[in-house]
């Protein structure tokens, strides 16, 4: 396998060592190059930004042209498409704050999801994978380039499928594959398999909570913690089309936007929870239109373009920073695989498996990068290459690590109620109108100002 680097255009000089590569996330765009690109974006012929019935801005530019029912043939419940499959895939919008070299590097990171997961896949098929394994095939564009928009201060709340936000907040593909695999290095330790992981010290990462919704009060907590030691920062917690209608969903949620914290939702609209189709979940069209009733701005993006994910991540981010409160994104896509990997999702009809198999975010985002000049073929084949080699280190540095040695195998499974948890942006700061005043009166919501 070539270790050959791509010359030119490389990614950051960060990008060829992980955990490092990220270019922190200020968004990079001077604002001479910012205003450069907008104006390119403006006048690009594109439509503009359209709204749903409910006045929510959806920035896709399509609509998707088909939905599933449900029928009964000869005893068989199956789905049945209503409308059509075969629509040409749209060029993607081109960022408004994203420059060259960033959009680069969120096409490498969106390469690292991919193939750690097909590296999983065979180190699964191999039974070297305890329990199941979870993949995010088709959902690399929104993992990626939303994790992207944060900065090392901020936190995040993946879900099962987010593993490539994951290496974009600083984990290495060893430590996916390890977690997956038991090891004694693993990030737990051995002591968890899958994707239940996470890192508060270092990395402000919330490890996936298995009772869908519930890591969004979670990070709301953490986003008021920080506020109350004098920053504002931005919590990004992803949720699916399933677990957004958990009631912790919309308690989490709502106490963020009642209190103004800088939480991002970022629904991830796949069309399946399980093997029930989106129909089957809930009666409206669009998840964004939730936003209205939690008080906070929604917005529609298609969830296999890069940039519109980027671009709706950063603008909230940045709303968080301002203090101005919670957002919500709805990402709409499709879940690619089953929902882990003993399930083979035949209840999806194969012409919508094609339909969406023509807008694999990895394509659309090669097509980009190329259309716009920024790649060449020869650079993208290259740099696939290089990123094949560094995942067979990664493997071999997994497949070669321990197991957890028996005798200390439950240390440190059970907390011993003795964590303390430090300040981590400054001493707690907490303003009241009346020092003195009762314990009652204390309590009311005006003290988390
Ligand atoms: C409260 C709760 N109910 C049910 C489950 C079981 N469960 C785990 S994943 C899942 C489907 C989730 O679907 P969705 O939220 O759409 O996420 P996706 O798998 O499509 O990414 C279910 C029902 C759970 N973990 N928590
Ligand atoms: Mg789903």
């Amino acid at each position: 396998m070539s270790t050959k680097k791509i010359e030119a255009p490389a990614p950051s000089a960060k990008a060829a060592n992980q955990p490092e590569m990220k270019t922190p996330h200020t968004n990079g765009a001077t604002s001479a190059s910012a205003s450069k690109v907008a104006a390119t974006h403006n006048g690009n012929g594109l439509p503009p930004v359209g709204k749903n019935p409910h006045g929510i801005p959806d920035w896709r530019l399509e609509q998707i042209p088909f939905h599933i029912e449900n029928e009964w043939v000869d005893g068989e419940y199956r789905y049945k498409i209503v409308g059509d499959t075969t629509a040409p895939v749209p060029p993607m919008r081109p960022s408004k704050y994203l420059t060259k070299e960033q959009s680069i590097e969120i096409y490498r990171y969106m390469l690292i999801n991919r193939q750690m997961e097909a590296s999983l896949e065979r180190l699964y098929k191999q039974s070297k994978v305890i329990g199941s394994l979870y993949m995010s095939l088709g959902q690399e564009a929104c993992s990626i380039a939303s994790a992207y928009a944060l900065s090392q201060d901020d936190w995040m709340a993946p879900m099962i499928r987010n593993q490539g936000s994951m290496i974009v907040k600083g984990y290495r593909p060893r430590d996916t594959m390890m977690q997956y695999m038991g090891s004694a290095d693993s990030p737990a330790r051995g002591r968890d398999s899958g994707s239940h992981y996470g890192d508060i010290k270092k990395l402000n990462v919330i490890a996936p909570i298995s009772h869908l919704g519930d890591s969004i009060s979670v990070v709301a907590g953490v986003a008021l913690g920080a506020r109350l030691q004098g920053k504002n920062i931005a919590c990004l917690a992803y949720i699916g089309d399933g677990g957004q209608s958990t009631g912790p969903t919309y308690e989490g949620f709502n106490f963020a936007a009642v209190q103004k914290l800088g939480v991002v939702l970022m629904v991830e609209h796949n069309l399946w929870a399980y093997s029930t189709p989106v129909e089957l979940q809930f009666a409206c069209k669009d998840l964004a239109d939730r936003s209205i009733g939690y008080g906070v701005p929604g917005v529609i993006v298609d969830g296999t373009d890069a940039n519109q994910i980027y671009d709706a991540t950063y603008e909230a981010v940045q709303r968080a920073y301002r203090g101005e409160g919670a957002s919500l994104i709805e990402a709409k896509f499709m879940r690619m695989k089953g929902h882990a990997m003993h399930d083979a999702a035949s209840y999806v009809p194969t012409p919508v498996k094609e339909y969406w198999k023509r807008r694999d975010p990895l394509l659309r985002m090669e097509t980009y990068l190329i259309d716009r000049g920024w790649l060449t073929q020869a650079q993208l084949t290259a740099m696939q290459k290089e990123v094949e080699a560094y995942m067979d280190e990664e493997r071999t540095v997994a497949e070669n690590a321990p197991m957890p040695d028996a005798s200390e195998a439950s240390e440190g499974v059970y907390c011993d109620n003795a964590v303390e948890i430090a300040p981590k942006y400054g001493p707690v700061n907490v303003k009241t109108s009346n020092e003195k005043r009762k314990m009652s009166a204390s309590s009311t919501p005006g003290h988390y100002k």
